[in-house]
């Protein structure tokens, strides 16, 4: 396994040689490898290579290129076992998840192959002639994708597969937390026989390698998934800079539960939305209301489950909630905790460090929550959540909408009627009726409103928007 960049299609350490090692989440004393370091001359380096190998690659029919992220989908599923295990190993996943997540990464290669066989634009007619006029996507260029650690392998790909099916070249800088998974992109594309140079992978800091590509003239455009603060600095200095910027945030996802809901599958969902990936996910259920009627068997409900759920190693197939990704991460949930105590909220399950060495928080909920507490309105990125009472839906979605993000928001209901003004006044991007917040389908699109994102949507049908422009051409014999 390489632990180098790979930049026109060969495997480079970064410019003078220097290397970071990234710690293991679960012992923090171990390293689980060193990677390129990557500098501003790596970053150079690499968007030469994809300016270069854009002419050519731009040319090819889509199918052709299609063809290539079908191979690239299969070579990931041949070594999917050795991706799902470097991934809970490096950032701390459990492997149940990195298993589902790597086969999705492999899922997002095919269906975005299959968009090559999809319009690439509309046909019209002139009004005075009835001649033809019509309008054609094409693509950008080179492209700069920046990504985060938490999912480290499935959203790299969900940018780079409509960014090469539709004909631009990549420079992708993976998160310094999880850079071993997206290095397997890489060589799975490498395996696949792409040519030199459409897919430059990078590994090192966000605030040296991910800012040169942001300042990089010869990229037209950027997308960015990741923290509120660094978005809006990548948004601004990307868009000064004549960028086209797609931007995919934070959250902070309610779940409502009216008093007529299946109480067990609200449970088991709000256990999974809130506590899987150890709530480490933007779409993690952050806040949870519950109808009057229904509040204390939900709570008795969720309480069990978290009971039986099994926090541990993220290596043992049988854990669902594994550690925090890193030192600074695991002390930021911690002082969250605090403050939540401080400010008058009551911890009814977890709350304490499960782990002498590993950095584990177990499940962890907060009642007695004031509306406008910390824990109510700011994402803390961790196995942490709050249950809330209220009275009607009219309560629910005032208090569900009251927060600046927008990215996923659950009912749990049986009335048609609650879920229809759920479906109409719920403030979020992605909506589920009867289902987790967490999770996002591969074919539809994918994205917050509010200030969780900024820019066209990812996934799906959305994604042509970001990575093509379109022309429009009148044709006159
Ligand atoms: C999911 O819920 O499966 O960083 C996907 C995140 C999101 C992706 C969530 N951009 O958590």
């Amino acid at each position: 396994m390489s632990e180098q960049n790979y930049i026109g299609g060969e495997w480079t350490g970064a410019d003078g040689g220097a290397t970071y090692e990234k710690a293991s989440p679960w012992r923090p004393s171990e390293t689980v490898g060193a990677f390129a370091a990557s500098t501003e001359a790596d970053v150079d380096a690499a968007v030469t290579a994809a300016a270069a190998a854009f002419p050519a690659w731009a040319k090819l029919p889509l199918a052709a290129r299609g063809g290539y992220l079908t191979a690239a989908a299969a070579a990931l599923e041949r070594r999917s076992d050795e991706i799902a295990t470097d991934m809970s190993r490096e950032m701390g996943k459990p492997l149940r998840e990195s298993r589902g997540e790597t086969l999705r990464a492999a899922q997002i290669l095919r269906y975005a192959a299959s968009e090559a066989f999809r319009p690439v634009g509309e046909h019209f007619e002139q009004s005075l002639t009835g001649r033809q006029v019509s309008t054609r996507r094409r693509p950008l260029g080179v492209v700069g994708l920046i990504t985060p650690w938490n999912f480290p392998i499935a959203i790299p790909v969900w940018k780079l597969a409509p960014a090469l099916v539709y004909g631009n070249t990549v420079v992708l800088k993976l998160a310094y937390e999880a850079p071993q998974t997206g290095l397997h992109v890489a060589e799975a594309f490498a395996e696949a026989g792409l040519p030199a140079g459409v897919l430059n992978v990078l590994t090192g800091r966000g605030s040296t390698a991910g800012a040169a590509l942001v300042r990089d003239p010869r990229v037209r455009a950027i997308s960015f998934t990741g923290s509120v603060p660094t978005g809006h600095g990548v948004r601004d200095e990307a868009t000064r800079a004549g960028k086209r910027v797609q931007l995919e945030l934070g959250g902070h996802n309610p779940l409502i539960v009216t008093a007529d809901a299946d109480l067990a599958r609200a449970a088991e969902a709000a256990y999974a939305g809130a506590f899987w990936s150890a709530g480490q996910k933007c779409t993690a259920t952050r806040r949870i209301y519950v109808q009057d009627g229904a509040y204390d068997a939900f709570r008795e409900a969720f309480l069990t489950r978290i009971e039986r759920g099994r926090v541990g190693d993220p290596l043992d197939a049988e854990t669902e909630v594994g550690p925090i990704v890193n030192q600074s991460q695991f002390d930021e949930v911690v002082q969250a905790i605090d403050r939540g105590r401080d400010e008058g909220g009551e911890v009814t399950a977890g709350g304490e460090r499960a782990h002498e060495e590993a950095l584990l928080l177990p499940p962890t909920v907060f009642e007695g929550v004031a509306d406008d507490a910390f824990l109510s309105c700011e994402e803390v990125f961790g196995p942490v959540t709050s249950l809330y009472r209220f009275g009607d839906l009219d309560e629910a979605l005032a208090r569900a909408n009251a927060v600046p993000f927008g990215l996923s928001a659950s009912i749990f209901t049986s009335s048609l009627a609650d879920a229809t003004r759920f479906q109409n006044e719920a403030q979020a991007g992605l909506l589920h009726v009867n289902s987790q917040t967490a999770g996002a389908e591969i074919h539809v699109p994918f994205g917050g409103i509010k200030q969780s994102g900024f820019g066209p949507h990812e996934q799906g049908r959305s994604a042509i928007e970001f990575y093509t422009e379109v022309v429009t051409i009148y044709v006159d014999p």
